[in-house]
């Protein structure tokens, strides 16, 4: 595969960018090879720089559900552009797309916008700590909130992949905030949240956890979470900034029907532009300035061409049948990927799905919470990655992320991956 201008465009990428990319995780240091540089995406492809064209599964980390280029979404964001991209003022696309995330989310009676995920967690926990008087705010190891200093205690993403204990420049003060516990163990948890001498604000999860690869709650566990932090008047943060719009039009709250005090939001409803959110009961959203006292602000937070972007989105998302199609796709490839990893690779493989989103370890398995995720063999995911690229198939340049089917890919797209897979499988040193 010829690489020749990714690069030359990554050395001088690198001579002006940290790393070269404007995020830790796309530089592919964990699967030992360079980063392509992306010339265009559509529908269910990515075209680099050198003309190579790959199927793919990382959707820009989630947000591309419909796929890249998505007409109504273009349009949207082309009609919009002829107005202007930025007012620092209300507009009407705000109201549209705070309408649509309402009426779509349970739990979510009241919604702020802002620009990433990182700035709808940490604004949700600030309020959390706000509502409640507060100040300890529990996380789960290999959870991922963003980058926020709160959360780089045990995270997930960026800080597993590349080894990273924590991050310097995080105060202890700050961590001291911050318990980090077990995902899926209901015992720690039970403990930990029944201890008064922690005076616990809030605690965050991601329902299903997409930043240690995935890993689904185990039965009981989002339901124990939810009547614990109910009886011990914790506010509990659904972050859904991955499966926001993802695992259905609802999202976890509709698909697991547990319903959070507040929910952080990303990704898909950005359409592919910067988007984020907070929102959930309007009495603890009430304390957000300008009507309460915690403040957040951000420039372009409901930026024009971004509302318009997701509200386009959500509207195409909306289309009846959406989910159960999108879903069925996923799980009849899903079934085809394990069985070509279990041929090949017997026993040393596992898999885990719920709805769109997906994750194989190169481990025997079970995953069901960092430690075993940890278990898994990282070389072996770079051997793949590098194998399947070549291949012309886009993984998530991590073992600890998430694969995602889109909507935009078509049968023959999947079968493809699927015979590139096995190609791949074969390769692989046993
Ligand atoms: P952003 O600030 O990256 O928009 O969102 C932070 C965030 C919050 N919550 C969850 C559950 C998330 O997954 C993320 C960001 N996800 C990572 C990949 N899993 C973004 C990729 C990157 O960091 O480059």
């Amino acid at each position: 595969m010829n690489t020749e201008r990714s690069r030359n465009l990554f050395q001088k990428a690198q001579t002006l960018i940290p790393g070269g990319v404007n995020s830790p995780v796309r530089a592919c240091k964990s699967v030992a090879c360079d980063p392509l540089f992306v010339a265009r995406a559509d529908g269910a492809k990515i075209y680099d720089v050198d003309g190579n064209v790959f199927i793919d599964f990382l959707a820009s980390w989630g947000p591309m559900i419909l796929g890249h280029n998505h007409p109504t979404v273009v349009a949207a964001i082309q009609e919009a552009l002829a107005h202007g991209t930025s007012y620092g003022a209300p507009c009407p696309a705000e109201v549209e797309l705070a309408e649509l995330v309402c009426e779509a989310l349970p739990s979510v009676e009241r919604v702020r916008f802002v620009s990433s995920g990182t700035e709808a967690t940490m604004s949700a926990v600030r309020l959390a700590r706000g509502y409640t008087g507060r100040k300890m705010v529990v996380k789960f190891d290999g959870c991922y909130h963003g980058h926020a200093d709160s959360f780089l205690v045990k995270a997930g993403s960026g800080i597993i992949t590349l080894g990273i204990p924590g991050s310097p420049g995080v105060p202890d003060d700050i961590v001291k905030n911050t318990l980090s516990i077990p995902y899926n163990d209901v015992v720690t948890l039970e403990k930990t949240l029944r201890d008064a001498s922690l005076d616990i604000a809030c605690v965050i999860v991601e329902p299903v956890a997409g930043n240690m690869g995935v890993v689904p709650p185990a039965p009981g566990f989002l339901e124990t979470l939810r009547a614990l932090t109910a009886e011990l008047g914790i506010v509990l943060i659904f972050d859904e900034v991955i499966t926001g719009f993802r695992l259905a039009y609802g999202g976890a709250q509709s698909y697991f029907g547990i319903m959070p005090d507040l929910t952080c939001l990303g990704k898909i409803i950005g359409g592919g532009l910067p988007v984020g959110a907070y929102g959930g009961k309007a009495e603890i959203m009430a304390k957000i300035a300008p009507e309460g006292p915690v403040y957040q602000a951000g420039t372009l937070s409901g930026n024009p061409l971004a509302m318009a972007a997701g509200a386009a989105t959500l509207k195409a998302l909306a289309e009846p049948g959406f989910y159960d199609r999108l879903n069925a796709k996923a799980a009849a490839y899903a079934d085809r990927l394990a069985e070509i990893a279990a041929k090949h690779l017997p026993g040393a493989t596992t898999l885990n799905r719920v709805g769109s989103m997906m994750t194989t370890f190169f481990t025997a398995g079970p995953v069901t919470d960092f430690t075993s995720a940890m278990t898994a063999d990282t070389g072996r995911y770079a051997a793949f990655y590098r194998e399947m690229l070549a291949q012309g198939v886009y993984l998530a340049p991590s073992q600890f992320e998430a694969a995602f089917i889109s909507a935009a890919q078509r049968e023959e797209d999947l079968a493809t991956a699927l015979e590139k897979t096995e190609w791949s499988f074969k390769k692989l040193p046993k």
